[in-house]
């Protein structure tokens, strides 16, 4: 039997329009420190994403440290293994590598060869004590995977990569040992709910293309947590939400494997002290939004995204009368989420490509925008200010 609790997506560091998420990351990891001291697994996996940018500031990159130090006291028998994801930067990661690893905290940003010029498989399979491996896989740009020999074309160079560490667990795993492995990556099939496109990279990975044999996929990158391929495959989901689409529950998942039965998953939630809301969930007129926030109660905390039906064009100083409505009260205003009157049905944008977009000029461009946005016309009040705007820029 192993167990391991798994977690990816905290994007530590995010600023959330404007705003700074410190609390809310503390809170979650004060959870998962007294999750690993309940639940004490033989491993935590957190599959990718630890940091919301590439360049996470000083004061992020040591609060990441001196947490990650008290969720291992927790439950200092426990194994961790970190991998890179996406918005990681994989060498900014491993630069303190071999010090966790004095700590049974084992990194990998990467994939790298030996002194032979060899893939070095080994690094990826960590043994968990004797009970089982993590097969740990850091995010890699299916462009950007070695190749494992000269004749190997740079598109095959995913699942050459994934075979040959295969072929190295079904070497090292003499006892059959419950494997997990652990990716970052979107797998065909997956619900990706929620999913702003802007985090980046959605090219689907086939599951039958990762040879590497597992019990368990401890999968990070979506941020809608979810089993798939019949309970063999999991996104654990963000334990904080990222954006205002993901509002559904949030949560950690422990799993344990082993005795040849099918991984048992349970799910833990995670508290988030400045939840993200909607008002109202459905849209309503921009009076009646204004007149709900000033009735929102003073001392609760909460990020607020106003859901406004747009009869024509924004109010002027939309953003400032929100922002009035909630002043002395302890919610964050964020955003708006406009919502065109009267169903129009939803025109689909024009699809323009680069030379497209080169060859309008940008008011006009700006009048395409503005139309497929909010269904009417830019005035020609909005249209003298934007020509000024641009040639005050092109003046400089
Ligand atoms: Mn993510």
């Amino acid at each position: 039997m192993m167990k391991i609790i798994h977690t990816s997506d905290w994007h530590l560091g995010q600023e959330f329009y404007t705003y700074d998420r410190t609390q809310e990351h503390e809170a979650f990891l004060d959870q998962l420190a007294m999750i690993v001291r309940e639940e004490k697994p033989d491993a935590l996996v957190i599959s990718g994403d630890i940091y919301h940018t590439s360049a996470p500031s000083n004061s992020v990159m040591r609060f990441f440290t001196d947490r990650l130090d008290r969720i291992r006291q927790a439950c200092p028998q426990m194994q961790i293994i970190m991998t890179a994801g996406n918005h990681d930067s994989s060498s900014r990661l491993e630069i303190t590598r071999s010090l966790w690893a004095h700590l049974g905290v084992s990194v990998i940003g990467r994939i790298e060869r030996d002194e032979n010029g060899e893939i070095n498989y080994d690094r990826h399979i960590i043994p968990v004590s004797d009970k089982g491996y993590v097969v740990a896989m850091p995010h890699v740009f299916p462009q950007n995977y070695p190749a494992t020999s000269q004749d190997v074309p740079r598109e095959e160079r995913m699942a050459a990569f994934l075979a040959g560490l295969g072929r190295r667990v079904r070497e090292v795993n003499v006892h059959g040992l419950p494997v997990v492995m652990t990716a970052h990556l979107a797998l065909t099939g997956s619900d990706i709910s929620g999913h702003d496109a802007s985090r980046g990279g959605m090219d689907c990975t086939d599951i039958e293309e990762i040879s590497v044999p597992y019990d368990y996929l401890a999968l990070g990158h979506i941020h809608f947590a979810q089993t798939i391929r019949g309970g063999k495959a999991r996104y654990c989901g963000s334990p904080v939400p990222v954006s205002f689409d993901e509002n559904y529950p949030h949560s950690i998942s422990a799993v344990v494997l082993g005795n040849g039965s099918a991984p048992q998953v349970k799910t833990i939630a995670i508290d988030n002290p400045w939840p993200l809301k909607t008002i109202p969930e459905d849209a309503a007129s921009f009076d009646e939004v204004i007149s709900l926030l000033k009735d929102f109660p003073r001392r609760e905390k909460a990020y607020i995204r106003a859901h406004v039906i747009l009869e024509d064009v924004p109010p002027a100083n939309a953003f400032l009368k929100a922002s009035e409505a909630l002043a002395g009260k302890k919610a964050r205003f964020c955003t708006f989420k406009w919502e065109k009157a009267g169903n129009a049905p939803q025109t689909s944008p024009v699809r323009l490509d680069v030379e497209q977009i080169r060859s309008i000029s940008p008011v006009n461009l700006a009048m395409m925008y503005y139309r497929d946005r909010f269904g009417s016309e830019m005035t020609d009040g909005m249209k003298g200010l934007l020509e000024e705007a641009i040639r005050n820029v092109s003046n400089r």
